[in-house]
């Protein structure tokens, strides 16, 4: 039976959407793209693939799959690939398992303040927020990376947990050229969490994560969008 066609609702500025983004690219799919200008309200059209009029939506022959991480995992699972194995093979549930909670640890104890530093009003608050990020990443993210190499559980190739990850860690490594981050985070990660540090710049050089990342046109946007804190 052939493969029903995708179709991809997306905005490249956005890091939810850059996730599928980064599953298609490895899983070599090809598909069609749809950009959502989420600069003006969502037309009717798009509100009938998505109610909510947020991106990502795929759609999937005649069905649409809505929220990145579903929309990714449906990927990973209707094209089995390196990604992630099948929850029936050998070990696939424990991998998966691995793998969600890792995806878990990294948004709950480390991504939750990356926004919060660059909302920052002060460099001095940045500073102190950043410190909270760093100690997430060295408590909780470090000790999960022990056998990375250089992706995720000893894997030479792009996991589902870089597929959900990838696209924050690529903002994480290029925000601080832009002064949306302290100077010297990455650097900090490499003397206090070695395994997060080799892991995030392998992943944020990695072209499936690169592909449609525009960093500097989406430093300035973010730049924009918070205008009214340090960046005024
Ligand atoms: N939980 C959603 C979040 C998606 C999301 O927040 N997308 C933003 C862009 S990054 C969006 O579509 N926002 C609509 C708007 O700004 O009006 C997911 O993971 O897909």
């Amino acid at each position: 039976m052939a493969s029903p066609k995708l179709t991809l609702y997306t905005n490249h500025g956005c890091p939810w959407a850059h996730r599928a983004h980064i599953a298609l690219s490895e899983l070599g799919l090809p598909f069609e793209e749809e950009i959502i200008d989420l600069s003006v309200p969502r037309t009717p059209e798009y509100l009938k693939v998505n109610p909510r009029g947020l991106v990502p939506s795929l759609k999937v022959g005649d069905e649409i799959i809505t929220e990145s991480a579903i929309v990714s995992s449906y990927l990973a699972d209707a094209y089995p690939s390196h990604l992630v194995p099948a929850s029936n093979e050998p070990n696939g549930a424990l991998a998966r398992a691995r793998i969600a909670f890792f995806v878990d640890t990294y948004f709950s104890k480390a991504n939750s303040f990356l926004f919060k530093v660059v909302a920052a009003k002060t460099d001095a608050e940045a500073e102190s927020i950043a410190q909270e990020l760093v100690a997430g990443v060295v408590k909780e993210v470090e000790p999960l990376l022990s056998n990375a190499a250089p992706f995720f559980n000893g894997s030479d190739k792009l996991t589902l947990a870089e597929v959900l990850t990838g696209s924050f860690i690529a903002r994480l490594w290029s925000w601080p050229k832009y002064g949306l981050l302290p100077q010297g985070l990455v650097k900090e990660f490499e003397t206090k969490a070695p395994n997060f540090y080799r892991w995030g710049t392998a992943v944020s050089q990695h072209p499936s994560v690169t592909n449609i990342y525009n960093e500097a046109e989406i430093a300035e946007r973010t730049k924009q969008r918070f205008g009214a804190g340090r960046y005024s």
